[in-house]
């Protein structure tokens, strides 16, 4: 038995006998470590047309990717992610591209259609693949399609929802627009009047949103999407949500995407709980975000709840297939992680030990992890949406954190003098050295994340326990989500042999134990 801190632990792991068997090509997906990237804010390119104009583009990610993945298992000073998601790239009127112009072209500020054929080619041949966040409920108002739909005799009328009166709807905010201007039919757009909804249930729109997606599968060499929305597709009035019509379009869907590409990954953002995501997989998605665990993970230890993570990992557990969930601490569209752990946190060195303890639990839990980009560095951003999502730290330049030689989009945050790649690459005690490790470590052992996870009670509250037993191989988990010093902890395994310990954990800390049986 060894009982080895986690900071170790994965040195151990990375020279661990488990031999990750290579998983069939349509299926990687299952053993990927993605990294969500808002191409605006990740990196502006130092050459080509669009260097230096402040806002990062396609080209710019291509020259930061050996950060992310050099291609070179034997190294470890890159992240080692596998896969990328890059948020919504095609034209788009917003900085943030969820209302689309023209699905078929890259937007002329992060680039062109060949330079994302050169980030496809760049990505393979580091081992990565790349998916494309893909916004089929809605376009954009520009959209040509909607602006012919407007003019009630046109052949696209119906490829958009009208109705002569608002319909009843189950949400919250207002959902029937008029074209500016206009006093004829409303159109209903659920996020705002610049987003009308598509009506999917016309044969020609599915059509359409079929074309375009084989597009970026075939031509564009995409390796999947990211369904923006995948739960609002289909309204039955008055539900605009988990209809069960929407799952079924899913299921054609998906079923025509896999023709045109087998080993295309589709996951959807189902923001909802267990019980609605898990109607999705795994017909209608590959995956879905689990957003109850990520809620969880981070305001569990935020708030030193131990039992609320363990539930939600129980919960997890029962609802999919396993590990067919993607598990994640926060997205684009909220308060960072850092920010929500520093809520409670005592301090910096406090904060820091829950985002290692965060990033912990996640990457050694099954399903498939996805990392913000900045959350490695432990960046932080709270509401409103653009302060979510400011550029990348790089160096500690007050002005561009090194993310662009020109005039950066957005302020980048006031903590980037200590918050950044450059301060953190050379500190094995980072929060980044640490990401890296974890990183390692999980892409070491593929096959011990798709075994059976069990939950042990270690009848300290305190402690959260789990582990996994492959062939002749047990991994023990064991975290301490409390501020205190924990000692005596004993972890005793159902069914896997006698107790472990007993073991000391630091305040936040976590301790793996291996064992060759
Ligand atoms: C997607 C993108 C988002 C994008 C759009 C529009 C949609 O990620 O960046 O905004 O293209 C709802 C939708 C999501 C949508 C978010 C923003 N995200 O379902 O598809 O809004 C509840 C509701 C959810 C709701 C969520 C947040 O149920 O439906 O998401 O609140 O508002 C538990 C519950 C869960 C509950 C949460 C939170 O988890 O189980 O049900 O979710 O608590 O209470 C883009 C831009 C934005 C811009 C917008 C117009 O990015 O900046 O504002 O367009």
């Amino acid at each position: 038995m060894k009982t080895i801190p986690s900071m170790l632990a994965a040195a151990w792991l990375c020279g661990g006998a488990v031999a990750a068997a290579q998983p069939p090509a349509d299926d990687w997906w299952r053993d990927a470590v993605f990294y969500e990237v808002f191409v605006r804010s990740f990196a502006d390119s130092t050459e080509g047309p669009l260097a230096g104009d402040g806002v990062g583009d396609i080209r710019g990610l291509i020259e930061r990717l050996d950060y992310l993945n050099d291609g070179d298992r034997a190294t470890h000073t890159d992240l080692g992610v596998t896969a990328l998601w890059l948020m919504p790239i095609c034209q788009s009127p917003s900085y943030h591209g969820y209302d689309v112009v023209d699905y078929k072209s890259v937007d002329d500020e992060y680039g062109t259609n060949e330079d994302f054929r050169e980030l496809m080619k760049a990505a393979h041949a580091r081992g990565m693949r790349v998916i494309v966040d893909t916004v089929i409920n809605h376009s954009s108002s520009e959209h040509p399609w909607f602006v012919e739909s407007r003019d009630p005799a046109s052949a696209k009328r119906d490829w958009y929802v009208w109705s002569d009166e608002p319909l009843d709807v189950e949400w919250g905010s207002t959902v029937w627009h008029r074209p500016r201007g206009e006093t004829g039919e409303h159109y209903f757009g659920l996020f705002w009047r610049g987003m009308p909804d598509l009506n999917l249930q016309h044969p020609d729109t599915t059509a359409a949103v079929h074309d375009l997606s084989r597009f970026w599968l075939t031509d564009m060499r995409a390796d999947g999407f990211r369904l923006d929305a995948a739960k609002h597709l289909i309204e039955v009035w008055p539900r605009v949500e988990n209809t069960q019509e929407t799952i079924d379009w899913l299921k054609a869907y998906r079923g025509a995407m896999k023709t045109a590409r087998p080993d295309a990954f589709l996951i959807g953002e189902v923001w909802a709980d267990a019980a609605q995501v898990a109607r999705y997989i795994p017909d209608a998605l590959d995956a879905a975000f689990e957003f109850d665990l990520a809620f969880a993970i981070v305001e569990g230890v935020r708030d030193g709840d131990a039992g609320r993570i363990r539930d939600a990992i129980a919960t997890a557990r029962s609802s999919y297939p396993h590990g067919q969930f993607a598990t994640f601490l926060a997205n684009h569209d909220m308060q960072r992680a850092m920010t929500t752990l520093r809520e409670t946190a005592a301090g910096d060195g406090e904060a820091l030990a829950k985002a290692r303890l965060c990033a912990t639990i996640q990457l050694t839990l099954p399903g498939i992890p996805f990392v913000y980009y900045g959350e490695e560095l432990g960046m932080t951003g709270a509401k409103p949406d653009p302060d979510l999502r400011t550029p990348m730290q790089w160096t500690g330049d007050a002005r561009t954190a090194g993310f662009t030689d020109g005039e950066p989009w957005r302020r980048p945050n006031a903590d980037t003098s200590v918050v950044n790649v450059e301060v953190q690459a050379a500190d094995g005690d980072s929060l980044l050295a640490t990401y890296r490790r974890l990183i390692r470590q999980r892409r070491a052992h593929a096959e011990l994340w798709r075994s059976p996870l069990t939950l042990i009670d270690t009848g300290n509250p305190d402690i959260l326990a789990y582990g996994y037993t492959l062939g002749g191989f047990r991994m023990i988990v064991a975290a301490n989500c409390s501020g205190r010093l924990q000692s005596g902890v004993r972890v005793t395994p159902e069914k896997d042999g006698g107790p472990i310990g007993p073991l000391s954990l630091k305040p936040w800390g976590t301790t793996i134990v291996t064992i060759a049986n």
